[in-house]
């Protein structure tokens, strides 16, 4: 079955906000028995680092090098990773799979140009979430969740990067979803895991 147009979630926010976190519960959660419609949760970041680690040719070097500075990887590998993903899921799910949470992408304007070309106009952005924490929350939550992720990236120097180019790519790109009538909701993600899901799955509603 080939993938028919599918409705999509981006969800947004800087490192350790909490996008892994919610996109589990809703994907678990938000489940239409009656419209058989179930939203399945996409994270661009598992999706290269599953790539980086699979591979061994230049593709996975590059993957490596730039989650290893903090650093986005070049657009069209990122979305033929999650063309590639939506198509499975699509697949398995034996075509009941048509609504996604795509977390964190797009990280930059050429992210979005490059899914806009692939993809813009065939699926509908509904929304966008963007969540929203001081720094040095995250930071603490970031170095806690390093005692366990063995992520390369859950180290100081690299966080900080991080947070540098959410702030300096993925930041200006907000306002672009309002200049294309796409709804932005910007959400606290400070308060409890369990206070930003009732926040965040009203929307949903
Ligand atoms: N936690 C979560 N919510 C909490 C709350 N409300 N209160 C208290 N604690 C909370 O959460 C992080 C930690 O905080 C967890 O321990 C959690 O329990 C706790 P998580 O849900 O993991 O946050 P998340 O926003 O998903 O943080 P993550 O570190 O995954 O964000 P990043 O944006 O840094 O990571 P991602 O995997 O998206 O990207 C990694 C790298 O891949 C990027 O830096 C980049 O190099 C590359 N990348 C691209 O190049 N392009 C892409 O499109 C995507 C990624
Ligand atoms: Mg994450």
């Amino acid at each position: 079955t080939p993938l028919p147009p599918c409705e999509v979630v981006f969800v947004l926010g800087a490192p350790g906000t909490g996008k892994g976190t919610q996109c589990e519960r809703l994907e678990n959660r938000l489940v239409d028995v009656e419209l058989n419609r179930t939203w399945k949760h996409l994270s661009a970041g598992d999706l290269l680092r599953a790539e980086r680690d699979a591979g061994t040719g230049p593709m996975a070097d590059l993957i490596r090098s730039k989650i290893q500075a903090g650093e986005i990887v070049p657009s069209s590998i990122t979305v033929k990773l999650l063309e590639n993903a939506m198509a499975a899921a699509h697949q398995e799910s034996k075509g009941s799979i048509t609504h996604f949470l795509i977390d964190g992408f797009p990280r930059s304007h050429e992210n979005m140009s490059a899914w806009e070309d692939a993809m813009g106009a065939v699926h509908t952005i509904k929304f966008v979430l963007n969540f929203e924490c001081p720094e040095e929350v995250l930071v603490g939550r970031l170095l806690e969740r390093a005692k366990e992720s063995g992520r390369s990236d859950d180290k100081i120097e690299v966080i900080r990067k991080r947070f540098k180019t959410h702030v300096e790519s993925t930041v200006p790109i907000l306002d672009y979803f309002g200049t294309q009538g796409t709804p932005l909701h910007n959400i606290d993600s400070a308060k409890s895991i369990e206070q930003v899901y009732e926040t965040v799955e009203k929307l949903f509603a």
